[in-house]
C-alpha cells in the first residue's frame, strides 16, 4: 500500500439520502436532490461523498435492508440519476463512496426467497438452524441460541414453512448471510465490481466485522433481568474475518485500484483496528470504532450518562497513539446512528450552540485521521426533541422501547433514553431554509422545530456561522501538513473542562486549546508549551489575545515554535 493514500488527505461528507433533499414532493429525499445541493458540499471543501444505502429495499431499516444490490430504489430515483450523480461528483473533483451492506440482506432479496425453500441451492446462503433440542419448533425458548438482536427481541426468526430458524442480528427483515459459503462471497465481490465499473470510488462497509462468526453458534451468558444474551464476541471479529477482508480486497482490487474503504465495526478495539488497517497488509483503509461514542453510556444505549470529558479525549488520544505508526484513524462524532453532537457533548441552548458546535469541530478536525462530517453537523443541527414513542420512525427505537417496557422499565425512562440517544435524532430532514426547503410535500419525519433559526441558508450566509468554521478547518487541513501528518500529544489529560493537545512535525508545531464548557475557564498556561512568538491560526469565538482565560466553548489553534 502506498505510504500516503489519497484518502488520508480527505474529508468525507455523509449524506443520508432520505433526509437530504426531496425534488419530487413525496416527502423523501432523492438523488436529484443530492445533485442539486452538491455545491453546498463542495463549498465546505469536503472531497468525498458517502451515501447511505440507495438500493432497492423495503425500507424496514431505512435501506440497510437491501432487496436488490444492483438497482436504485425508485424512491431515490433511477440508474440514470445515479450515473448523473457520479459524473457531477467527479466533475467537481470529488469522489463517491457507497454503503455496502453485506452482513445481511433484506428478507425480500431473491437470494433469501430462494433460501427459504429447503433443499434449494441457496439454503446455505443464510444461517439456518433447527429448534433447540427437546423443544417444539416455534415455541418460546425453542430458538437455537439465546441471543438477542441489536434491535430488541430474539436474533432468531422462526420460518414455519421449513420448520427452521434463520439468524438475524438486526431486524427479522435482515437475515444474516452465511459468509462461510464461498458462493455468497463470490456473489458479493461480483456485485462490488459492477459498482466499481460504474464509477464508484469505494465503500463504507456496514458492520463488516460481523461477517465472520464463531462456530459452532452457542448460548451466551444471560445477565439477570435480560431475556436475551448479547455477547458480541460470539459474532464479531470471527476467526475468518481477516481472510475474508483480504479475499475481498484482492477480488475487488481495493488496494490496486486505490479504492476508499472504511469498515464499520461494533466491538472493535485498537488492537483489532491496527490489524484491519495495517499498511503492511491489504485489508481496509480505516474503521469506524464505537469506543469513543460509548464513553457516555452506562451499559445500554438507552441509559446515557453525563460526559466526563477526560474519558472522551483520552480515548481519542489512545487511538491517535495506537495508530500513529501503522493503520489509520477515522474521525467522527456524528452519523445517522448517533445523536447530534452539539446536543450530546456541546450545549444546544441558543446562547452556546454555535460556539460549542465550533469547539467540537475544532478538536475533532485537528486530530490525525480522516474526518467525517454528517449532513447537518456543519450547521450545528440539534437533536429532534421527540417526547412520545409515536414520533419515532426508527426500527431500533421501536424495538428497544418494546423490549425495555416489556421488561418493566418505566416508559418515561425509556423515552428519556431515546430522546438523548435515538438514531432519529440525526435523521430529521435537512433544513435548507427558514421555512424548511426540504420538500414541497409532507416530510417522512418532521423537520426540527427550530428550523426557522437553524437552517443552511442562514448559517452559510453568516461569516461567523458554524459552516464557515468547518470551511476554515477543512482548508487548514488541506494547507497544513502538520494537521495531516503531525504527531499527536494530549496535554492536561485529566482536565475536565479543557481539551488541549499538540501536533508536531519536525520543527513545526500546532497547539490546540478548547474550553469544552459553558462557563469561563482559566488556563494553566505554565502547563502548556510557551506561546512566545506564537501565531493564532484559527479561533472559534473571537481572536483573544492572551490565553489566561477562555470564553465559553472558545477553541484556538496556535502555530508555536
Ligand atoms: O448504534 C447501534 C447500536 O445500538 C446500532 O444503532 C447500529 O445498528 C449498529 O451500530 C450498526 O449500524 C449499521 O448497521 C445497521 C443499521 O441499522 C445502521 O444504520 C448501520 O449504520 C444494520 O444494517
Amino acid at each position: 500500500m502506498a505510504q500516503t493514500p489519497w484518502w488520508s488527505r480527505s474529508v468525507v461528507y455523509q449524506i443520508y439520502p432520505r433526509s437530504f433533499a426531496d425534488t419530487d414532493g413525496d416527502g423523501f429525499g432523492d438523488l436529484r436532490g443530492i445533485i442539486d445541493h452538491l455545491d453546498h458540499v463542495a463549498d465546505l471543501g469536503a472531497d468525498v461523498l458517502w451515501l447511505s444505502p440507495i438500493y432497492v429495499s423495503p425500507q424496514d431499516d431505512n435501506g440497510y435492508d437491501i432487496a436488490d444490490y444492483e438497482a436504485i430504489d425508485p424512491m431515490f430515483g433511477t440508474m440514470d440519476d445515479f450515473d448523473e450523480l457520479v459524473a457531477a461528483v467527479h466533475s467537481r473533483g470529488m469522489k463517491l463512496v457507497m454503503d455496502l451492506v453485506v452482513n445481511h440482506t433484506s428478507d425480500e432479496h431473491a437470494w433469501f426467497t430462494e433460501s427459504r425453500q429447503p433443499g434449494s441451492d441457496k439454503r446455505d446462503w443464510y444461517v439456518w438452524r433447527p429448534a433447540r433440542e427437546g423443544h417444539e419448533p416455534g415455541t418460546p425458548g425453542a430458538e437455537p441460541t439465546n441471543w438477542g438482536s441489536f434491535f430488541g427481541g430474539s436474533a432468531w426468526a422462526y420460518d414455519e414453512a421449513s420448520g427452521e430458524y434463520y439468524l438475524h442480528l438486526f431486524s427479522r427483515k435482515q437475515p444474516d448471510l452465511n459468509w462461510e459459503n464461498p458462493a455468497v462471497r463470490e456473489a458479493v465481490y461480483a456485485m462490488m465490481n459492477r459498482w466499481v465499473d460504474r464509477g464508484v470510488d469505494g465503500f463504507r462497509m456496514d458492520v463488516i466485522n460481523l461477517i465472520s462468526k464463531t462456530y459452532p453458534l452457542a448460548d451466551g451468558v444471560l445477565t439477570p433481568g435480560d431475556p436475551y444474551s448479547f455477547e458480541i464476541e460470539r459474532v464479531a471479529n470471527g476467526p475468518r474475518l481477516i481472510e475474508f477482508l483480504e479475499e475481498m480486497n484482492r477480488e475487488v482490487g481495493i488496494t490496486s485500484k486505490q479504492l476508499f474503504t472504511v469498515g464499520e465495526m461494533v466491538a472493535c478495539g485498537l488492537e483489532h483496528a491496527r490489524e484491519y488497517t495495517s499498511r503492511h497488509h491489504d485489508r481496509l483503509g480505516m474503521v469506524f470504532t464505537f469506543e469513543h461514542v460509548s464513553v457516555d453510556q452506562s451499559g445500554s444505549k438507552l441509559s446515557p450518562k453525563k460526559l466526563h470529558l477526560p474519558d472522551l479525549k483520552q480515548n481519542l488520544a489512545r487511538w491517535q497513539e495506537g495508530l500513529a505508526d501503522d493503520g489509520w484513524n477515522s474521525l467522527y462524532f456524528e452519523n445517522h446512528d448517533q445523536p447530534r453532537s452539539v446536543s450530546r457533548w456541546g450545549d444546544d441552548s441558543p446562547e452556546h450552540r454555535v460556539a460549542s458546535a465550533k469547539a467540537l469541530a475544532t478538536v475533532l478536525h485537528l486530530h490525525q485521521g480522516t474526518p467525517y462530517v454528517y449532513q447537518g453537523q456543519e450547521i450545528g443541527m440539534t437533536n429532534a426533541g421527540f417526547t412520545r414513542i409515536e414520533q419515532y420512525a426508527d426500527v431500533e427505537a421501536r424495538g428497544q422501547f418494546a423490549q425495555a417496557t416489556a421488561a418493566g422499565v418505566p416508559e418515561e425512562a425509556v423515552l428519556a433514553g431515546l430522546s438523548a440517544m435515538s438514531r432519529d435524532n440525526a435523521r430529521t430532514p435537512m433544513p435548507w431554509t427558514p421555512e424548511g426547503g426540504f420538500t414541497t410535500g409532507t416530510p417522512w419525519l418532521p423537520l426540527n422545530a427550530n428550523t426557522a433559526s437553524i437552517n443552511v441558508a442562514d448559517d452559510v450566509a453568516d461569516p461567523d456561522g458554524v459552516a464557515a468554521h468547518y470551511k476554515a478547518l477543512i482548508a487548514l487541513r488541506r494547507e497544513d501538513v502538520v494537521v495531516r501528518d503531525g504527531a499527536f500529544e494530549l496535554l492536561l489529560p485529566d482536565d475536565e473542562t479543557l481539551w488541549a493537545f499538540t501536533r508536531t512535525l519536525g520543527d513545526q508545531r500546532l497547539l490546540v486549546v478548547a474550553n469544552m464548557s459553558s462557563h469561563l475557564a482559566g488556563v494553566p498556561i505554565s502547563a502548556l508549551p510557551s506561546l512566545e512568538d506564537a501565531e493564532l491560526v484559527l479561533s472559534s469565538v473571537y481572536p483573544g489575545t492572551d490565553l489566561q482565560t477562555l470564553a465559553p466553548w472558545e477553541a484556538r489553534v496556535y502555530r508555536i515554535r
